[in-house]
C-alpha cells in the first residue's frame, strides 16, 4: 500500500474541520482514478526561533507585499522562501468512515465509565470495532519508521520503542511530541493497568525522560508525560509532549498523567480495575449509539424549537 499519492491528484469533496486556532484543516476528497475515501491534514507550523535571522525570515528572498502604512505602523503580508514556509500534511489513504468521523468537528459528551460499563458496552465495542494497529506492529517489528526511532529497549516485559509521534515532524523542539509504544502486546489501555505494569511504566518514564534530555536538550520536568482514555489506538503507548507545547489532545477529560497513575497504582494494585473513568465520546461514533441505547447519554436536539423549549 505504499503507493506515492499527489496532491494534485486530491479533488476535495468536503472540509470536515477548519481550526483557526490551531491553524490546521482536515479534508475529506477522492484522489483522481482512486475510488476509496481519502483525508488530507495541513497544519501551518509553528514558528522555529532558529529561522528568524538573515538567512531565515529576513534574508534577500523574503516578500512583503504592503497591506497599509500608517505613520509608524507598517502592516505586510510576508512571503519567506519556500524552504521555511512548508505546511506539515498528513494523508491517511485509504481512510474509513471510522477516521472520517475522528475528524469531522461535532457534539461531545463526557461519559463516566464504571467498571460494569466497561464490562458490558465498552469492551464488546472494541472487540468489535476498533483502528486497525498496523502501524504499530510496523514500528515494533522493525518495519515502518525506523530510521526515527530514537530508544529501542527489546526486553520482552519491560521493553518500548520512542520516537516521534505522527503529529510532530521530529525537529521543531517548540512542538516536541514523541510516543512510547511498549513491546507488550494485549495490553489495551489504562484501563488494563495494575501492579504487575509498575516495572514497564516506571522504565518508560525514566529511559523517555533521559534520551529525550539527552536528544533535544528538554529535561523531564518541562515534559507532560500522559495516556489517553479513552485512546483511538488499543495498544498501550504513552504521550511525551513539551509542557510549553499546547499539544493537541491534552485535554482534562483525555489526558492522565503518567506519574498520577503510577502513583495510584502503588497506592491501589486494582485502581484502573476499580475506577470509573471518565470520557469524552461524540456523536457520530458509534460507542455513542451504545451508550445512548442503554439510557446513558442523549443527543443535542439541533431542532431549533427544541433548544427554544430546553431554554424556558
Ligand atoms: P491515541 O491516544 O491512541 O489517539 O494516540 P489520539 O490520536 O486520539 O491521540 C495515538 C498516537 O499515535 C497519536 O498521538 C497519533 O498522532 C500517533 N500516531 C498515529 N499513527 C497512525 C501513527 C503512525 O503511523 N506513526 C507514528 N509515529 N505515530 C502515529
Amino acid at each position: 500500500n505504499e503507493t506515492t499519492l499527489l496532491l494534485k491528484d486530491f479533488i476535495v469533496e468536503k472540509v470536515l474541520n477548519n481550526n483557526s486556532n490551531r491553524k490546521t484543516v482536515c479534508i475529506q476528497g477522492k484522489f483522481k482514478d482512486k475510488s476509496d475515501l481519502g483525508l488530507i491534514i495541513l497544519e501551518k507550523n509553528a514558528f522555529k526561533e532558529n529561522d528568524l535571522n538573515s538567512e531565515g525570515y529576513f534574508c534577500q528572498d523574503t516578500k512583503l507585499r504592503t497591506f497599509f502604512q500608517n505613520d509608524i505602523y507598517g502592516n505586510y503580508e510576508c512571503y519567506p522562501r519556500s524552504q521555511i514556509n512548508g505546511v506539515k500534511t498528513t494523508i491517511i489513504y485509504p481512510a474509513t468512515e471510522k477516521h472520517i468521523s475522528k475528524y469531522n468537528q461535532q457534539e461531545v459528551h463526557i461519559v463516566l465509565e464504571t467498571p460494569e460499563l466497561y464490562e458490558k458496552l465498552t469492551l464488546p465495542h472494541l472487540a468489535k470495532e476498533q483502528f486497525n494497529l498496523q502501524w504499530v506492529y510496523n514500528i515494533l517489528e522493525g518495519k515502518s519508521e525506523q530510521d526515527r526511532i530514537i530508544h529501542n529497549n527489546t526486553s520482552e516485559t519491560e521493553g518500548f520503542v520512542l520516537l516521534p509521534d505522527l503529529k510532530w515532524d521530529g525537529i521543531t523542539k517548540e512542538t516536541l511530541y514523541l510516543l512510547a509504544i511498549v513491546r507488550q502486546r494485549g495490553i489495551k489501555s489504562l484501563r488494563d493497568l495494575d501492579e504487575g505494569h509498575l516495572p514497564l511504566l516506571k522504565r518508560v518514564r525514566d529511559e523517555g525522560k533521559k534520551k529525550i534530555l539527552e536528544k533535544y536538550k528538554v529535561p523531564g520536568s518541562q515534559l507532560r508525560i500522559y495516556f489517553h482514555y479513552q485512546p483511538s489506538f488499543y495498544h498501550l503507548h504513552i504521550h511525551f509532549t513539551y509542557l510549553r507545547h499546547e499539544a493537541p489532545g491534552i485535554y482534562v477529560e483525555k489526558s492522565h498523567l503518567l506519574d498520577t497513575v503510577i502513583d495510584n497504582i502503588e497506592m491501589m494494585g486494582n485502581y484502573y480495575k476499580m475506577a470509573t473513568l471518565p470520557f469524552t465520546v461524540r456523536e457520530m461514533d458509534n460507542i455513542f449509539n451504545v451508550y445512548e441505547t442503554n439510557g446513558h447519554i442523549k443527543r443535542i436536539e439541533t431542532n431549533v424549537e427544541n433548544i427554544e423549549l430546553i431554554d424556558k
